[in-house]
């Protein structure tokens, strides 16, 4: 199959078994290359140099040491799927591997042990593989189209809570929107009676949502690289999200909603982001 029809085959065609247990051994073998990177940044200590793509944009070595071996990987095993990654950028066209190298690379530079590796597959507008691997805790979230989701193997669903006093919830930032529209939203969910947290991690912000640990992720503006792993993991484990790819998020990035059924229409009023069906 030559690679430009290849990228065109339906996703009947392609051999996701291979491509979803390629995922898995690629998460953690990315995951090793995060390790040492960010043993040596928290040896380094906190006047280390942090690189800086913007204003609260940062970059470290090891984002791009990270994302240079998956694209590497990628091209030698699947060589006619697309890539997107967040530092190198690629193609939306086809199919597709999505990739965050490390996500939370602003805990990352500080030596804060909340960060992830995100890599999603994308055929024919579907999220068929998400992987989000957390290496400082050894924390493997996976999910496959109408596979269901795990952490490290074992099952896992979003949480029952559907009162607001009892809800823990997460509400991404950037600054790619004006901060009134994020208090805007942080009010209306604390006026519900949420508590709301920010860890700086979108991926593991919709994977503890996935496993429950968290009762909704919500943020205004997200890139797909950041969203799309979670955002499969989180409908697998039960969960409601908006419909982010039929929004054309994998080309413009957009609203990010994912939450426990429970609590799903409210976040969907606060954030203004509609659920799927
Ligand atoms: C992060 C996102 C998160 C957002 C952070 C940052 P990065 O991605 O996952 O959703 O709130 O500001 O953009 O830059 O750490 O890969």
């Amino acid at each position: 199959m030559t690679p430009s029809s290849a990228l065109l085959a339906p996703a009947a065609a392609l051999d996701l078994d291979a491509r979803a247990a390629f995922c898995v051994a690629l998460a953690r073998s990315a995951g090793e290359i995060a390790r040492e990177g960010f043993a040596a940044r928290a040896a380094a200590g906190p006047d280390a140099g942090i690189g800086m793509k913007g204003p609260q944009d940062f970059l470290t070595e090891t984002d791009t040491a990270v994302e240079r071996h998956i694209k590497a990987r990628l091209a030698e095993s699947f060589p006619a799927d697309g890539f997107l990654g967040e530092e190198t950028g690629g193609t939306v066209e086809g199919h597709v591997w999505v990739v965050d190298p490390i996500d939370g690379t602003a805990n990352f530079a500080r030596a804060i042990p909340h960060f992830c590796i995100s890599i999603a597959f994308v055929a024919d507008g579907e999220i068929e593989i998400g992987a989000i691997y957390n290496p400082a805790l050894d924390e493997l979230h996976f999910a496959r189209r109408d596979h269901g989701a795990t952490l490290n193997d074992r099952p896992i669903r979003v949480s029952r809570t559907s009162a607001y006093t009892a809800a823990c919830v997460e509400l991404g930032w950037s600054n790619r929107l004006p901060n009134a529209t994020y208090l805007a939203v942080l009010s209306d969910l604390l006026e519900r009676g949420a508590n709301v947290r920010r860890a700086a991690s979108g991926a593991l912000g919709l994977a503890y949502v996935a496993d429950g640990r968290s009762d909704g992720y919500a943020e205004l503006h997200m890139n797909p690289w950041d969203c799309l792993a979670g955002l499969l993991l989180v409908r697998e484990a039960g969960g409601r999200v908006g419909p982010f790819l039929a929004l054309d998020g994998l080309a413009k990035g957009g609203g990010v909603l994912a939450a426990a059924p429970g609590i799903a229409s409210g976040m969907s009023a606060a954030t203004g982001i509609p659920l799927e069906p």
